[in-house]
């Protein structure tokens, strides 16, 4: 069976385009892969967070990776920075990656842009998410579009690496939903849904008060055309509103578009609202149950075992290929 592996940081609150670009693909495939889906902490720490949040926000992750529809049966859930093993992979991919190929993430770049306080971490990370993959043999890794760029920076590891010292490594995929790998700002279609961004109005949480979504979508930026119709370019507020109505109805968008042939922006509006009150509510009672049940600590105990054990054989067969160590 093929590996399938995606992560996620534990920064701020998960938005609703996290599930569409991210979350979604990882139950969907879950069962045709075997899956592997951590909660990327130590990618938290490029950024400052407030210590106890953290720790908070890594068990609520863990919690709606549960909630979405993640099953152990299929899928090793786990929590990245208890496997030690990362970290060490990571500094000998950054020993093998280029100052000038690590310089062109596009996410760096524009993370950094006017700002001379950006920690050395959020350079070198794609170096840590590289291990993240590596380390898994992952065949595919299910991604929005903005993660795209590092997942090819991790093949280009790889394929180093098994060029100096061996065939080591499996050469991953990225995978990219076809619709919905960018959900847009509310407020600004123009601009990524970002959980690490204060926009409130144009970002709906997955833990948000469902009447509070509902809001939100009611007053999402549109145009004056009245026609509800997908073109990004020119309706990029309408096609956003789209492109989430028929994801979490689970239809394409064409046959989106044919619902609302003859409808009104404000009827369309107030479709998309119920789908997303509905789909929050449903998410959140499963969410409550799952964090009173005290299943998790059990869970990642288990899959721990596993997953340490898999990195434990990689560190040392890389140890040894590149020389370290007696
Ligand atoms: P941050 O704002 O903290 O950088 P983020 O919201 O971009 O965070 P990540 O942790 O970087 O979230 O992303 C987790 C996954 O969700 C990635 O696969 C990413 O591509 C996907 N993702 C994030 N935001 C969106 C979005 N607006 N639309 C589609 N996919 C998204
Ligand atoms: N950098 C990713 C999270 C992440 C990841 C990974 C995703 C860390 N390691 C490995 C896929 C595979 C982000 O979304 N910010």
């Amino acid at each position: 069976m093929k590996r399938l592996l995606s992560g996620i940081k534990p920064t701020g609150e998960l938005t609703i385009g996290n599930y569409i670009g991210a979350l979604k693909q990882f139950n969907e495939m879950q069962k045709e892969y075997e899956t592997f889906v951590f909660v990327a902490d130590l990618h938290a720490l490029t950024v400052y967070n407030d210590p106890k949040e953290l720790k908070e926000k890594i068990r609520n992750l863990i919690g709606i990776y549960l909630a979405v529809g993640l099953n152990p049966e299929y899928t090793t859930l786990f929590i990245q920075s208890e496997n030690m093993y990362h970290a060490n992979l990571g500094w000998v991919f950054e020993c093998n990656t280029y100052m000038g190929e690590a310089a062109r993430m596009t996410q760096y770049k524009e993370k950094s842009k006017n700002n001379e306080s950006v920690s050395v971490g959020l350079f070198t990370y794609p170096m840590l998410m590289a291990s993240d993959i590596l380390m898994y043999d992952a065949d595919v890794v299910p991604v929005g579009i903005d993660q795209k760029q590092h997942v090819e920076l991790a093949r280009n590891i790889a394929e180093r690496f098994n060029n100096k010292y061996g065939e080591t490594f499996k050469i991953p995929e990225p995978v990219i939903p076809k619709e919905g790998a960018k959900i847009y700002d509310l407020q600004d279609p123009t601009k990524k849904m970002s959980k690490s961004d204060d926009n409130e109005k144009g970002c709906i949480k997955l833990l948000e008060d469902p009447k509070s979504a509902r809001k939100k979508i009611m007053s999402a930026v549109t145009d004056s055309e009245a026609v509800v119709k997908y073109d990004p370019e020119n309706k990029p507020g309408i096609s956003n509103l789209l492109v989430i109505y028929s994801s979490l109805k689970d239809i394409s968008i064409e046959d989106a578009e044919k619902e609302f042939e003859n409808s009104g922006y404000g009827d369309f509006k107030k479709r998309v609202a119920d789908v997303v009150e509905e789909f929050l509510t449903n998410l959140q009672e499963r969410f409550n149950k799952i964090m009173n049940d005290g299943v998790v600590d059990n869970l990642l105990d288990k899959s721990n075992e596993k997953v340490r054990k898999i990195a434990e054989d990689k560190v040392k067969e890389v140890f040894e290929k590149v020389g370290v160590g007696r």
